[in-house]
């Protein structure tokens, strides 16, 4: 390879690799937007609204506003609850996977959240 035609070509490869970073780094950060909090009201008996889409990492917070205690637990697993809380009280869980949630007092009452 003649010499002009290697610089050319080491100049096109570091290009390449330049774009290719800066590509890379602006798909990362369109990841990095800020978790926003959302809330789900408890009222009559039902969680409003019932079917939430977030992000990942995002939060939710539950206010009991009926006068009795409802929580707030997983419904396929069990892996996680608010146990039972109060009028006016929150529950919150940072979000990162797909939940299905029904309050273990009041078993017909379903929720369900998706990540975006
Ligand atoms: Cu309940």
């Amino acid at each position: 390879m003649k010499p002009f035609v290697a610089k050319i070509t080491v100049s096109a490869i570091v290009l390449f690799t330049l774009f290719m970073e800066i590509w890379a780094y602006n798909n990362y950060s369109g990841n990095t937007e800020p978790p926003t909090k959302h809330t789900v009201k408890i009222f009559r008996m039902k969680f409003i609204p019932d079917h939430l889409t977030v992000k990942k990492g995002d939060t939710v917070e539950w206010i009991n506003k009926d006068f009795y205690q409802h929580d707030v637990t997983d419904e396929k697993n069990k892996e996680w609850t608010s146990s039972p809380f109060n009028q006016n009280e929150t529950w919150s869980k940072v979000i990162t996977k797909d939940e299905q949630y029904f309050c273990n007092l009041h078993k017909t009452m379903k929720g369900a959240i998706d990540i975006k």
